[in-house]
Formats: structure tokens, sequence, C-alpha cells
């Protein structure tokens, strides 16, 4: 293609469009589990005709929607009502235009009936030429099988654009996929000079803030250690955001009266002696006793109500938790760690540091580190394998 009077690389092309789809998969974000976060595009003669994205588990996919009736939407319904129906899945947006020209998708169009029809044969209706896939579809009910068809049906079938950016867009659900146990993130703040901070960082009470646009994105956050009041009601200030289930891991009984006004659910995992004590039954709280608060019955629990993705809330006493992130590490369930240095310098009495978690973070060796400056906090992320 000849444009501006310069030969154009197609493939230059592909990974804008591919971001893009990136980009309108973010606007579900919180809301598709157990399902991916899928973007779609329709490009024709290098113009957009077309976008869509998945906006709910349920609800149809990115690329296509056949009916005239509103899909049955979520919290964001007045979101999607405004943006009207024809912007969120392509396909129905393109309409005629779609003939002929290239669908760009995040995530391998499906080629089966789940709770909505394959979106391979509707790529096939519309009689599209070519389609550009992010990544393969881990599902193995879809696995390159979407590809194929496509392929089988003539169309030229481009895959693996701006692969990195389109898995971790779905890191959590890819790994749920794959492995059929959550994805666990282990988060905690630390001041400059490396004191650990009982704090949950920026963004706790506006919205932007990294913390913030973290909880929205995962289906649970574990709560632990001696939590002060102030401490209990960590909600995400994103518009229309997701809030995850909050489990409260309990080890004293004095924190649960606060936990009964909070606006997201929450459940509390307490010992025999400590639901005794606090009276769980009369307070209504909804909560399980076990023998012995331990990790691995908590993230069963979370299997079990297919909860995908986990973020451990490192707050409280270093040595409350010490014994929770052992497990983790120990038992191999633990994927990624998100630190958040803020820019205070801690001379607080008694401040704990790192050092006493030494023994752990020794045989810790974090994959795929990454950086950014949110706001006036710096945020390191990395991961336990290599991704
Ligand atoms: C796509 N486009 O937008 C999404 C896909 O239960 P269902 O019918 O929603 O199917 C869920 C599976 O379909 C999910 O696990 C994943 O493999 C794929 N998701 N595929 O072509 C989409 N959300
Ligand atoms: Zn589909």
């Amino acid at each position: 293609r000849v444009r501006c009077g310069m030969v154009e690389d197609e493939s230059v092309d592909d990974g804008f469009y591919i971001r893009r789809c990136v980009e309108l998969a973010r606007r579900a974000i919180g809301f598709t589990s157990p399902n991916p976060l899928v973007g779609c595009v329709i490009v024709k003669d290098g113009k957009i005709v077309g976008e869509g994205f998945h906006p709910k588990a349920g609800q149809p996919h990115a690329e296509f929607f056949e009916s005239n009736e509103l899909p049955i939407w979520n919290p964001r319904r007045d979101e999607l009502r405004a943006k009207s129906l024809d912007k969120v899945f392509a396909l129905r947006d393109a309409g005629n235009s779609a003939e002929n020209a290239t669908a760009y998708v995040s995530l391998e169009p499906c080629n089966h009936y789940g709770r909505t029809p394959p979106c391979t044969e509707a790529l096939i209706k519309a009689k599209v030429k070519k389609v550009v896939v992010g990544m393969v579809d881990p599902n193995p009910i879809v696995a390159s099988k979407g590809v194929a068809r496509l392929q089988d049906a003539g169309i030229v079938v481009t895959v693996g654009v701006e692969e990195e950016l389109c898995k971790r867009l779905n890191e959590t659900w890819i790994h749920q996929m794959l492995t059929g146990k959550p994805f666990v993130t282990l988060r905690y703040s630390l001041s400059v000079n490396g004191h650990f901070l009982d704090q949950l960082g920026e963004g706790v009470t506006e919205a932007g803030g990294y913390y913030s646009k973290l909880l929205q994105e995962y289906d649970a956050i574990i709560l632990s250690g001696s939590l002060s009041e102030k401490f209990s009601s960590p909600t995400s200030q994103e518009p229309g955001a997701n809030q995850p289930l909050r489990i409260v891991v309990a080890n004293n009984p004095g924190q649960f009266p606060s936990l009964t006004t909070e606006a997201s659910k929450t459940i509390v995992f307490a010992d025999k002696e400590i639901a005794a004590e606090a009276d769980l039954a009369r307070k209504e709280i909804e909560a399980v006793v076990l023998d012995r608060i331990n990790l691995t019955p908590i993230l069963e629990h979370c299997r079990c109500q297919g909860l995908c993705s986990i973020l451990l809330d490192m707050r409280g006493s270093i040595r409350d938790l010490e014994e929770l992130v052992r497990e983790t590490i120990e038992q191999n369930v633990l994927q990624k760690i998100v630190v958040e240095v803020l820019p205070y310098w801690d001379e607080s009495d008694g401040a704990e540091s790192l050092v006493v978690l030494n023994g752990l973070v020794k045989i810790l060796e974090l994959k795929n580190l990454r950086s950014e400056i949110s706001n006036r906090s710096l945020v390191v992320e990395g991961y336990l394998q290599n991704r």
C-alpha cells in the first residue's frame, strides 16, 4: 500500500490495531471473569469501520452480537447504553463494511458453542478476507481450532501480533485456564528507606491511583494481619469499578465490627477460637471456620467459588503475615509480586524492614521485572516464573 507517498509495511499497522484491541478490551476490566478481556477492530482500506469488546462473561464476544435485544448488562449498563450497542460488538458495528475487511482480535476467535455461538462462523459469514490474532487461545476447547477453521474457509490468518501485550492483558485468566488454579499476586508498600509500610498506598481514596486501579482487576482480595479499623475498607475508586470480594483472614477478634458496614462483600476466615470469641454467627458475618488458618484451604475455597485472581494484600505487621507469605512460596501458589515504594523516609519507632523476610526473599528470583512511576510512587512488578 502507498500512503503519503511512502510504501507502508503492513505489519506496522497490524501492531497498531492490536494495541487498539487491547485498549478496547480494557474497558471491561474486572467484569469478564471467568472469561478473558478481548477487543476486536475491523479495518477496511486503512480505516477502522468497526470496534468491539467483550463486556462480561455470559454476554456476546467482542467480535459479534446478532440479536436486536440489549444484552443483559452489568453495573456499567448506562455506559453501554450511552455508547450504543453498535460500538460494543465489532462486526455488528461494521455492518456490510466487514466484507473484504481485516478483523483484528486480541485473542484467537472462538470456534465453539459456549454461552455464545462461535465467532469464527460470524467472521466467515461477514466475509472478512483476513484475520489478525494477538495470541492463540489457551482454552483447550479453542487452542488453534479457531485459526484452523478460518484458514479452512480461505481466510488469511496472521497469529502472534503484540503477543506479549495480549498475554499480559489476560495474565490471570491464562494462568487459571492452564492450571485450573487462581492467579495469586502479593502486594506490599515500602518507604524509601526500605521499611515495610502498614498502608495501602497511592490511590486508596482517589481514582487513577495505582492501588485503586489494581483492586478492580482482581476477583478477590485477601486481607490479613491485625487490621485496625482504618485499614478495613479498601475499595476501588475507579468510576463504576468492579469491587473484589474481600477475604479477611482473622488474626484477632477485635477487627470485626467495622466489616458489616462495608460496600463490597466480605468473607471471614477464622479458626474456631477467634470465630467464637468474635461471635461471628450472631453478627451475621459470612465466615468459614477452619481448624487452623492456612492458605491452602482459603485458596481452595476461592477456586471452588470460581475466583480466578487473588490479590494478597500484605499489611499489618510483617510477622503476622510472614507465615502466609512463606506458605505461598513453599506451596508454589504465588505468581506475581507488586511492590509500591512511597516517597517517605520512615523513621517511626519499631519500624520493620524487609530483613525479616530475608529467608524468603533469598529464594525468590523474580522474572520479567517492570517498573513505572505512578503519580509519586514507584511501582515494581515481577513474576515468579517467566511469562
Ligand atoms: C472470542 N471472543 O470476546 C471472548 C472469547 O462461555 P463463552 O461462550 O463466553 O466462551 C468463553 C470462552 O471463549 C473463553 O474461555 C475463551 O476461550 C473464549 N473467549 N473468545 O473469540 C471473545 N471472550
Ligand atoms: Zn467468540
